[in-house]
């Protein structure tokens, strides 16, 4: 299967940077795979990431590609898909990168419904930097700037992209890359604003300090407390505490933002061409 995969990443940028246990591999080949069977052309498909361990797969991806700084993927992908709205444009971030620093882009441009596909790697952590805490953290684990705890509440950053009026939303895992695979297929063919967040491993900056195992053993945690979206419908409130949900949750269609303006660009031109101008 990866040699239909191969013309899709640079391979001559091998070895990849990345920790043994990484999830981020998992993440980057879904992508792939989505891509590939969506039939992208490969020449209109641009690859948007900011700063982080995550953000380093659009160096791995062979697509045009922009490595651009810390929490601003969003704005330079909101930029290529305003010049050119013929593209495919991803942006793949971390946590850090799209919640915390980038995350006041990820409200605006879920907002403005701009026909981009966000890929959050979400390792609960900062991973390049060496595991400072960002808000998926969740409270009470350790960081290096919460040696005694994290104080702060994590937040379900699905719910704000949806809130914020994404029109695409959907969360999967590291485990669970099937699903992953068919909700960046699906992010993909929605025309507006879709939002996946990816659930990742961080085994180095994240799992040894807060002795979480190893990656297999982080893998089978997510195994055992990701609940999926349908089937959480039917089960009660306490089954549910202290998981979390997986699958579709939010698939609509609203009027997406660059074709709204070029609407609006063609009516001024007739509007100046009719006024003589
Ligand atoms: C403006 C700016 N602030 C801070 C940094 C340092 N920095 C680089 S990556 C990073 C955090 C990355 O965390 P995340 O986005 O979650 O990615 P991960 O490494 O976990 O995949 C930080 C704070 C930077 N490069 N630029
Ligand atoms: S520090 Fe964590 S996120 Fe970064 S490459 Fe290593 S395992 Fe992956
Ligand atoms: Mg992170």
């Amino acid at each position: 299967m990866l040699k239909d995969l191969d013309k899709l990443m640079r391979l001559n940028r091998l070895p990849h940077i990345w920790c043994p246990g990484c999830g981020n591999g998992i993440i980057m080949k879904a992508i792939m795979e989505a891509i590939n069977e969506c039939g992208l052309d490969q020449n209109k498909t641009v690859v948007v990431s900011g700063i982080g361990c995550s953000s380093r797969a659009s160096g791995y991806l062979n697509f045009d590609t922009l490595h651009t700084a810390h929490g601003r993927a969003i704005t330079f992908a909101t930029g290529v898909k305003l010049a050119r709205p013929e593209l495919n444009v991803f942006v793949v971030t971390g946590d850090g990168d799209g919640s915390a620093i980038g995350g006041n882009h990820l409200i605006h441009a879920a907002r403005r419904n701009i026909d981009l596909n966000v890929i959050m790697f979400n390792n609960n952590i900062y991973g390049m930097t060496g595991g400072q805490y960002s808000p998926m953290t969740p409270q009470g684990k350790l960081a290096t700037t919460s040696p005694y705890g994290n104080l702060e509440r994590s937040f379900d950053i699905c719910k704000l992209a949806e809130a914020a009026g994404a029109t695409y939303v959907g969360r999967s895992t590291v485990y669970h890359v099937k699903l992953l695979e068919s909700l960046i297929k699906n992010a993909i063919k929605n025309k507006g604003f879709s939002f996946v967040e990816a659930i990742s491993l961080c085994p180095i900056s994240y799992g040894r300090r807060n002795k979480l195992g190893d990656a297999p053993k982080m893998m089978a945690w997510l195994k055992e407390h990701a609940v999926n979206i349908k089937a959480a419908e039917k089960m009660e409130p306490e089954k549910l505490e202290g998981r979390f949900l997986i699958g579709e949750m939010q698939h609509k269609q609203a009027p997406e933002y660059t074709q709204l303006y070029d609407e609006l660009i063609a009516k001024l031109q007739k509007g100046a061409g009719e006024n003589g101008r």
